[in-house]
């Protein structure tokens, strides 16, 4: 098998794992990093950082492999082949941004750091992070993150935001708190409706007073199994641009949920309108719309669950095999309901499938390792296809499901290519 990538799509630029740190600490701002935009350039290192005039080593700590989808805010994806750890690195995790990292999070700076829950509780509830330490029950998750827009660039026609393909998810180990103890020892009043969460990091207008996103869950998902208040993520303190020192994480729900730089949760008593919450951010249609139709804005609806998905993360698209031999392919699978209950292969465009080994997931929301052994019949190009089925029986469709104005939700079945030889 060859390390040479062609990812099965002509439009891609080649994508190696390569620091092209040079290249970047060239470019001397923002009109020059933009220069790279939608090049699909891997990078190295915390370009919003460079942005803000952080030092060359700073940046260095940094990411590795991504492809960088914008610079302002920071948004960049993971190539399928880099996310083949059970626990997706630092290096490799994707970033979604919705405006600047703030200050404290670049300085790494927790002093006086509070988190606030308040609202519809009895006891509204100031609580410092040695606080949130010393008086609840600390644990570590496993859990899937994605972004609500991963695999938006599939929309036809196409959806305006970040172009996600394959690589708004990521799946790493948080340490923290259960949101659900933090919130029953405010104690929920029965008025309570909605979560409404709240960060201070800066818009890209530079009006203090706008909040970058605001968004929140219905209580029961916030008082349901999985949701965490961390403060590490794969036993490091939370890096800068994945929320230090704070965030939740509230798997199943589209990744915005998870609000990064937290110190206020509210309780509120009716759906939350923060930002990002109306409109048509992070909102489907109630009902199935043709491709293109203009939804009005009232008839959009909150997403909620993430579909089943599955991603092929070895071998790497474009890989060659030798035909007539068994070679492993493998990947993983998750779903915002729950645990996955199988996954199955086919290397005839979906002609016939075949049954993948998978297995349990280590704990609710984690990914789900598949493995199957493939074997090209003869010389020639093929595709390997993944799509895996829920506890309900619900699969990943073949082609692009629900279009949306928005492209949310696009759990269409991952497929790369392969060359027998
Ligand atoms: N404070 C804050 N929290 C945020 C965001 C943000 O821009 N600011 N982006 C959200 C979105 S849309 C996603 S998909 C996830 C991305 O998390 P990551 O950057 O750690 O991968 O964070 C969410 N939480
Ligand atoms: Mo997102």
């Amino acid at each position: 098998m060859t390390d040479k990538i062609t990812d099965g799509r002509s439009d891609k630029a080649e994508i190696a794992d390569e620091p092209t740190r040079r290249t970047i600490l060239k470019a001397t701002g923002l009109t020059a990093l933009g220069a790279y935009v939608g090049m699909n350039i891997p990078f190295e290192g915390n370009l919003m950082a460079l942005a803000q005039g952080m030092s060359e080593e700073d940046i260095m700590s940094g990411k590795n492999g991504l492809v960088l989808l914008n610079d302002r805010p920071l948004n960049a994806e993971t190539p399928a082949h880099l996310l083949d750890d059970d626990v997706t690195p630092y290096k490799h995790f994707f970033i979604r941004n919705n405006g600047f990292v703030p200050d404290s999070a670049l300085d790494m700076d927790a002093e006086g750091w509070t988190l606030t829950i308040d609202g519809e509780v009895d006891t509204a509830l100031e609580l410092s992070i040695g606080e949130l330490k010393s008086r609840f029950e600390e644990v570590t998750l496993r859990l899937v993150l994605e972004c609500g827009g991963n695999g938006r660039a599939f929309f036809n026609p196409g959806a305006s935001g970040n172009q996600w393909t394959t690589g708004a998810v990521g799946c790493a180990d948080w340490t923290g708190v259960r949101l659900s103890d933090v919130l029953n020892a405010a104690g929920i009043k029965s008025s309570a409706v909605y979560t409404a969460h709240h960060s201070d990091d800066p818009h890209l207008s530079g009006d203090p007073d706008k909040e970058v996103i605001s968004r929140g869950v219905p209580i029961e998902k916030a008082l349901a199994e999985g949701g965490i208040i961390a403060w590490a993520m794969n036993g490091e303190p939370i890096p800068a641009v994945h929320g230090f020192p704070l965030r939740l994480v509230i798997p199943g729900y589209p990744g915005s949920a998870s609000q990064k730089y937290v110190n206020r949760i509210q309780i509120r008593d009716q759906e939350h309108d923060g930002a990002k919450m109306t409109g048509y951010s992070y909102r489907v249609p109630a009902y199935p719309v043709a491709p293109g139709t203009e939804v009005p804005e009232e008839d959009m609806v909150v997403l909620t669950d993430m579909p089943v998905k599955s991603l092929i993360t070895f071998p790497q698209s474009g890989a060659q095999a030798a035909a007539g031999e068994a070679m492993e392919v493998r990947g993983h699978a998750w779903s915002g309901s729950g645990d996955v209950a199988s996954v199955d292969i086919s290397i005839d465009f979906g002609a016939t499938w075949t049954p993948a080994a998978l297995e349990a997931p280590v704990n609710k929301f984690a990914w789900q390792r598949f493995r199957a052994d493939v074997t090209l019949p003869q010389a020639g190009y093929y595709e390997v296809w993944a799509r895996a089925t829920d506890l309900n029986g619900v699969s990943q469709p073949p082609v692009v499901p629900g279009w949306n104005p928005r492209g949310y939700g696009n759990n269409m079945q991952h497929r790369i290519a392969m060359i027998a030889t």
